[in-house]
């Protein structure tokens, strides 16, 4: 590499091209095949959020830089076991899960909470929509409390609109390279509109998202005007984590680790031991049972990919994959 080639940033990835800003300007670069050459087990050469370094032509992307961080999941791929990075080079995680339409779904949040912890970028769970129902917005936001997670309840319905936590959200984002992932409808781009002046993304209608058709299509960095990038996400329907040992995974869920030294085996899995300290929390209700069903589900899914010969970990787990915890 010359150290005179130019570098740029990757802002959003299209079917044949990819976007790049150069210099303050903005290119359509194509994705050139050698790139495809060396991507290890991730479905795609590169990320939003990445950085690049371009050919002497300035017209292709000869490599990308290496990674400050990523946040990735399990790809649903035929085959090898594959990772689909959603966003490289991020200092922070923003988890959207609406109290309703759509339903929060704790497994997906969970998810995406665990990943970051692994990748360790802190993360702040909005839940959003809290003006559909007051009452569940607290029983969610006191089970992530306990379980050490950042909490902001936000509403951006005009003249119902949680003002401070729109403006703690507006200075988390300002000082930080945030990606912003949660189910598709619930409320992401209507976020960001409110919260960042200038900013005007699409936001949809539920009646089309019920359809099942998404309206942001494209994950697209958004600079800034006061500092700070943000990521908008199309949405996910799951969060599977990728590669993830048995015994590590205790570790990604910070309330369950914290009870270990209280189990009676010190390689204890909490997935049924006698004398289980995390059984007990989650009996006398100090560890919400749905954190917990999210954690047990993912443990039989690295369980089962350990096995020898096994190429299981995409399978449902046993029991738990299809289940959807009563909340
Ligand atoms: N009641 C209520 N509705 C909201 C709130 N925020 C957003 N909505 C509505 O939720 C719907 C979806 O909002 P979007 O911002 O497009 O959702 P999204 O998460 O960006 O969706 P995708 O781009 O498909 O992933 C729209 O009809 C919004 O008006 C809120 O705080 N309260
Ligand atoms: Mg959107
Ligand atoms: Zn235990």
């Amino acid at each position: 590499m010359q150290p005179s080639s130019p570098q740029g940033l990757v802002l959003r990835i299209d079917a044949k091209v990819c976007h790049v800003e150069v210099d303050g300007e903005r290119r359509q670069l194509p994705l050139a095949g050698k790139l495809f050459e060396d991507k290890g087990h991730e479905r795609r050469p590169l990320a939003v959020g990445d950085r690049v370094v371009l050919d002497a032509t300035g017209k292709a992307i000869d490599a990308v830089l290496p990674r400050s961080s990523q946040l990735h999941r399990r790809a649903a791929a035929e085959g090898e076991e594959q990772a689909q990075v959603l966003a490289a080079n991020i200092t922070h995680v923003l988890a959207v899960a609406s109290v309703r339409e759509p339903a929060f779904q704790p497994e997906l949040v969970d998810g995406v909470l665990a990943t970051a912890a692994r990748e360790r970028i802190p993360a702040t769970l909005v839940l959003s929509k809290i003006d559909l129902d007051e009452a569940l917005a607290a029983t969610w936001t006191r089970a992530y409390a306990d379980a050490g997670v950042r909490v902001l309840g936000t509403c951006t319905v005009p003249d119902r609109s949680t003002e401070a936590t729109l403006r703690e959200l507006g200075t988390l984002l300002r000082q930080n390279r945030s990606v912003v992932v949660g189910l598709s409808g619930t409320g992401k781009s209507s976020l960001l509109n409110a919260v960042l002046p200038g900013v005007q993304l699409r936001t949809g209608d539920l009646n089309h998202i019920r359809q099942g058709r998404h309206t942001t299509t494209h994950t697209e960095l958004i600079p800034l005007p006061g500092g700070g990038h943000v990521l908008d996400t199309p949405g996910v329907r799951n969060f599977h984590l990728f590669c993830v040992g048995s015994q590590e995974l205790q570790f990604l869920f910070p309330e369950i680790a914290q009870r270990l030294p209280h189990c009676e085996y010190r390689s204890c899995l909490h997935d049924g031991e006698a004398r289980c300290a995390v059984k007990d929390a989650v009996e006398r209700g100090e560890i919400a049972a749905s954190r917990y069903r999210s954690y047990h589900t993912m443990l039989q899914d690295a369980l089962a990919a350990e096995r020898p010969g096994s190429k299981a970990s995409r399978q449902p787990a046993r029991g738990g994959g299809r289940r959807r915890p009563r909340g």
